[in-house]
Parts: C-alpha cells; sequence; structure tokens
C-alpha cells in the first residue's frame, strides 16, 4: 500500500513544483491531493498526465493523510501544521514558520538526515530558505574534511522566490522598458528589470534583512552552530535559480584540487569548473535541475585557509520542493513513518 500525500499551495510556483517532482520521482503513493485557499477553489493542477482540482484547505480532514507537503507561507502553516500533525499526518514546511522552533528539525537531506527522527514532537519538519538549502549542500562535504570556521556570501536570488507576481512584474517591467511604458514598481521596492535591488524580506534592527539572518541560523542549525556566517542577499532581474558567491575560511588548509575533488563526489552537487571561457554554469542552465552546481572553485590568497567559489541551484526545486520530497522519501526509507490504514475509494 502507497501512501497519501496532500499539497498545500499547490497553486503556488512552489506547490506545482512539488507536484511535478512527485511524479517525476515516481513517490510512492496511493492518492495525491491539491489543497489551497477558497480562492483557488476548483483551481485545476498537473500532476504526471493528471490534472488535479484543487480542494480547500480550510475542508479538509487528513486523518488519513500520511504526508502533508505545506507551501501556504508562514501565517498558514502557523495555524495549520500543528492541527494536521495532530491528526497523525506529518507536515513538511516550506515556510519560515517553524524552522526556528528547537522541536522542529531543520532539514537538508544530504546535509543532517539524521537529525529528522526529531520530528514525532510536534509532526513537523522544516524546510531550509533556498538561499540556505543549496549553500549548506556545498558547504557540507567541506567542513566534513576541513572545518568551516567563517562564510561570507552575496547572493543573486532569482525573483520567482518571491512568488509568482513578481516572476509578472519582472516580466511586465521588461517589456515596459521596449514599448516604453511608465515602470511603476509594486512587488518590489524598486524597479526590478535591468536592474539590482540588495534587499530581500524585512530590515532588522541591525540593519541586515531577515533573507541574511534567515541565511546566517539555519547553516547554524542544519550544519554547525560554530560557523559564523555573514551574507548580503540581492534580487536579480532573473527568472529561477539563486547564484551565491561564497568565501569560506577553513581551520587547517585545503587546496582548490582537493575541494574539488570532494565536491565531485558529494551529494547533490556537480562541479562544472573549467578555467575558461563558459567553463561555469550560470542560474539560466540551473533552471529546472536538480542539482547544487558549483564552479569558480579557487584559493583565496587574502586569507588563512580561505576558498571562493559560485554556487548555483534551481531555488524552487532544490531550494524548496525538492527538499521536501526528498525529507519524505526520508521518512519512508528510513520507515519512520507506515501508511495508514485506509476505506477502499
Ligand atoms: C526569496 N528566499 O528568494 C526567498 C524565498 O523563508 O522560505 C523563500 C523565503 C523563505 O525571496
Amino acid at each position: 500500500m502507497g501512501y497519501k500525500v496532500a499539497v498545500v499551495g499547490a497553486t503556488g510556483n512552489v506547490g506545482r513544483e512539488m507536484l511535478d517532482i512527485l511524479a517525476e520521482r515516481g513517490f510512492p503513493a496511493d492518492e495525491v491531493v491539491a489543497l489551497a485557499s477558497a480562492r483557488s477553489l476548483g483551481t485545476e493542477v498537473s500532476f504526471g498526465d493528471k490534472t488535479l482540482k484543487t480542494k480547500v484547505l480550510d475542508n479538509y480532514d487528513f486523518s488519513d493523510t500520511d504526508i502533508c507537503l505545506m507551501s501556504a507561507g508562514g501565517s498558514v502553516s502557523k495555524e495549520w501544521s500543528p492541527k494536521i500533525g495532530q491528526q497523525g499526518c506529518v507536515v513538511i514546511d516550506n515556510s519560515s514558520a517553524w524552522r526556528y522552533d528547537a522541536e522542529v528539525p531543520l532539514i537538508v537531506p544530504e546535509v543532517n538526515a539524521d537529525a529528522i527522527v526529531g520530528f514525532t514532537k510536534k509532526n513537523i519538519i522544516a524546510n531550509p530558505n533556498c538561499s540556505t538549502a543549496q549553500l549548506v549542500v556545498a558547504l557540507k562535504p567541506l567542513h566534513d574534511v576541513a572545518r568551516i570556521k567563517r562564510v561570507v556570501v552575496a547572493t543573486y536570488q532569482s525573483v520567482s522566490g518571491a512568488g509568482k507576481d513578481a516572476m509578472d512584474e519582472l516580466f511586465t517591467q521588461t517589456r515596459a522598458v521596449f514599448v516604453t511604458d511608465p515602470i511603476e514598481p509594486q512587488k518590489f521596492p524598486k524597479r526590478i528589470a535591468f536592474n539590482l535591488i540588495p534587499h530581500i524580506d524585512v530590515f532588522m534592527e541591525d540593519g541586515y534583512t531577515k533573507e541574511e539572518w534567515k541565511m546566517m541560523v539555519e547553516t547554524k542549525k542544519i550544519l554547525d552552530p560554530r560557523i559564523k556566517l555573514t551574507a548580503t542577499c540581492v534580487r536579480v532581474p532573473v527568472f529561477i535559480s539563486h547564484a551565491e558567491a561564497v568565501n569560506i575560511e577553513f581551520d587547517q588548509p585545503i587546496s582548490a584540487e582537493e575541494a574539488t575533488d570532494i565536491l565531485r563526489e558529494a551529494p547533490g552537487c556537480l562541479v562544472i569548473d573549467k578555467r575558461e571561457p563558459g567553463g561555469y554554469i550560470t542560474p539560466y542552465e540551473a533552471a529546472g535541475e536538480d542539482a547544487t552546481y558549483i564552479s569558480r572553485i579557487r584559493e583565496d590568497a587574502t586569507v588563512e585557509n580561505g576558498l571562493s567559489m559560485w554556487i548555483v541551484s534551481d531555488n524552487l526545486r532544490k531550494g524548496a520542493a525538492l527538499n521536501a520530497v526528498q525529507i519524505a522519501e526520508v521518512l519512508i526509507n528510513r520507515k519512520l513513518i507506515k501508511p495508514k490504514a485506509r476505506k477502499a475509494a
């Protein structure tokens, strides 16, 4: 018998990607249910070669559902995840609502799959922020060999991280530039077409943004609380994939060649690194792919034991939907959940 899986937020960027990834990977589900707000009732979404009509989250009984992939934002998750968890359904939540709760594991399967066992306290598992997920996938295998002391990262984050409306805004503004229509920023605080915006999420008291804070706190929780990290998060006029320019200080020497060899063998990582024009990955090429790509690996002679590199991944996949489905696969493969008995349909 297979599992019953619900996808909450099924009409959003990440929800649709979750459905695609469940179908692509042949997830062992007997039944997949698409849920959304009342506003989206009856909207059709694709699941493999089928079409699912969305049902309303508010009326839904989760008592015979095994796994809920939740991508409906923090306030919906705050309200619903505990209620769903209490019905014996494990919630894998893509929002930031539960990530920093000590009773909720924050999981990137390639990095800290063993920590998943803590899910039983609340029946909730958190998925990290997209910019953290791809970073820790690349840092972990290096950290295992030469402990990481400090990371300085600048991100180049695509507009899909801010949702479908943000993608539409980039499209509309780009068109407006060519036809000389006026540009009125709505979703973003300034024009995004042919521009960069050094601001993602809200500002914190210390001058960092919440996106930058999340990268720091989540890297500590997933990988190692001793790692110091400082980030500058920037929105760029790219539709899909986040890129990161990363500088890493280790507690012992590690050459670019050693790091390359380690990353070539590391789960989830794909090294594309020829020191010639085009011998690196770009966000456009990573879109629709599962890997965390690493390029431009080089030694930084300005610090002791330093390396610099360029990390790119599809933020909707490894940064969100794929990671959530991989977490569900860990639950199943480690026999941490069993399908509930259900009445025949
Ligand atoms: C962005 N990283 O690119 C954000 C989106 O905490 O899950 C994801 C926010 C989060 O805007």
